[in-house]
């Protein structure tokens, strides 16, 4: 799957830095080498040496028993994501996707967490409901961890589906560059039911520009108004990702979208069909027949293909600027099998599990939150547009209110030159006018609360942002006043420019919680909040 075994390396240009430390990346990464630019305002780029560092390894499925204990370690690696030459990239074990840890439902599982990055880290395991102790939140959970540290994390596993774990300290460059693994928890399988072949896709991007990845500052977070897009593509961190099937056979998919910004839309072109099943950690109570699955970042969804009778299955993301290819399910020349007419496994549970949430869809709204944006005086100037009415700015005009999603980054010279010194990317409580970490409303264990959460089409920026709540789920239950088609548990909601969203939110997890937009640079730029359940 990578460029391991290869014998020739493209030294990356300029870069003349070695690391005498060995070959896990640790080591003095203030010396950058002669070649390594500062920034124009004077930031210092990250260490992009590849001397010394280990090949990328495989992505290994780790079973995890109930009281069992796992080492997992964060380094840097060599690994040419489809660019045409390695270069240096961050993995969990030496993995890129890290390892796919399998536990079952109910189970209690300890990670020794080693950091053998040059960076402090935390780990962040998403969608979990786990002790608040353990969510990885810097300088609100837990203190960074500082390169060569360790840190025990303690996971607990209450909900059945795919869920993820990711840095949550600069997770713009670290999750970036390679640091994101998945976690299948397993609930009970019932006798004489079909449980599908499972593939885990991780969808992201990577933004090359000679040879390497676009600078990342170690002082600030570039890109910080609309996320850095990628121009490359990558499913499990390969640009070019195939599999085999046998014709008629069904395959479970689960998508992660795990890009800084970029929005997902998925189609499986020559497929028989394509079901989905959940969405984030949760089930459908009915898999749905759809055409293509809308995924922002750090959204996942669970679907079924079912491959034709005769032919491949390309993976396709679709949206206005056109179409990428992001993998290729290959037919093999067995018979076929029919799998259209076979009991798969069934979620009543789901069902069940979800209707308390769905009944209080007639209640009142707890609390609003608005999505905005504060763009520094400086931005402005730097782009010449001095005092300019920002309803002017090119890509702004639109008159009939902004586009709802922002596909590609269509103003990438002020995108770039956006650091979160620059940008502030606000949640802020409509009641009280509190904005960001200034919000922490307390709730009653137990309860049921309404989150609305407007995204303003009059901000200076509208876009996209997809809001994630840590160490609870919800019931997206209303968009734009419309009854949610896809009812599932979930963790993060996509609110496109211009929408609303209302959410239903079981206070089932005693803690102080983050909330954020899960747009990398956005969180970056500060746009988190928090919320408070309490003991019971
Ligand atoms: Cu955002």
């Amino acid at each position: 799957m990578s460029g391991a075994g290869a014998t020739s390396l493209v030294a990356i240009a300029g870069c003349t830095s070695t690391d005498n430390e060995g070959t896990n990346g640790e080591g003095d990464h203030g010396d950058h080498g002669d070649g390594d630019e500062e920034s124009e305002d004077g930031f210092t780029p990250i260490d992009r040496s590849i001397e010394g560092l280990s090949d990328v390894q495989e992505t290994e499925e780790i079973y995890l028993e109930d009281g069992d204990t796992y080492t997992l370690n964060a380094e840097v690696v060599r690994h040419d994501p489809g660019v045409g030459n390695e270069i240096a990239m961050y993995a969990y074990n030496g993995q890129l996707p890290g390892p796919t840890l399998r536990v079952p439902q109910g189970s209690e599982i300890d990670i020794e967490f080693v950091n053998e990055l040059p960076y402090e880290t935390t780990v962040h395991w998403h969608g979990l409901r786990l002790d608040v102790e353990n969510d990885g939140v810097p300088d609100m959970t837990q203190d960074p961890i500082k390169p060569g540290d360790t840190f025990e994390y303690t996971l607990k596993f209450p909900d059945e589906g795919a869920f993820w774990y990711h840095p949550h300290l600069r997770e713009d460059l670290q999750q970036n560059l390679g640091l994101r693994g998945a976690i299948i928890v397993e609930g009970p399988r019932e006798e004489g039911r079909e449980w599908p072949r499972e593939e885990i896709l991780f969808l992201s991007d990577l933004k090359i520009a000679d040879d390497d990845v676009y600078p990342f500052w170690e002082e600030a977070t570039n890109h910080a108004m609309m996320g850095r897009f990628g121009n490359h593509m990558l499913t499990n961190g390969v640009s070019e990702w195939v599999t085999e099937a046998d014709p008629g056979e069904r395959i479970r998919l689960h998508l992660l979208n795990v890009a800084n910004a970029r929005p997902f839309q998925v189609t499986a072109e020559g497929a028989e069909h394509m079901e989905l099943i959940g969405l984030d950690g949760g089930f459908l109570p009915e898999p749905t027949t759809l055409s293509e699955v809308l995924l922002s970042p750090s959204e996942r969804a669970t679907v079924d293909i079912v491959m034709p009778e005769a032919g491949d299955v390309r993976l396709v993301h679709t949206s206005p600027h056109g179409e990428n290819e992001l993998g290729l399910v290959e037919s093999t020349d067995a018979d076929v099998v029919d799998t259209l007419n076979v009991p798969m496994e069934p979620h009543e549970r789901a069902e069940e599990d979800l209707s308390e949430a769905i009944a209080r869809s007639d209640e009142p709204v707890d609390i609003t939150w608005e999505l905005d944006i504060d763009m520094d005086h400086e931005l402005h100037e730097m782009m010449g547009m001095g005092d300019m009415d920002h309803d002017d700015m090119d890509g702004m005009d639109h008159g009939e209110g902004p586009p709802p999603i922002e596909w590609e980054d269509d103003m990438e010279d002020m995108n770039e030159m956006s650091t979160n010194e620059l940008v502030t990317h606000i949640i802020r409580d409509q009641e009280t006018g509190g904005e960001n970490m200034e919000i922490n409303p307390s709730f009653e264990h137990g309860r049921f609360a309404r989150i609305k959460i407007v995204n303003l089409p009059d901000s200076e920026h509208p876009m996209q942002h997809p809001i994630h709540l840590h160490g609870v789920h919800f019931l997206v239950d209303t968009i734009d006043g419309e009854p949610n088609p896809h009812p599932s548990w979930k963790d993060t909601v996509h609110v496109s420019a211009g929408s609303e969203v209302v959410i239903t939110v079981p206070m089932s997890n005693p803690g102080t919680w983050l909330a954020h937009c899960h747009i990398s640079e956005h969180l970056e730029a500060d746009m988190k909040a928090a919320f408070t359940v309490e003991e019971p």
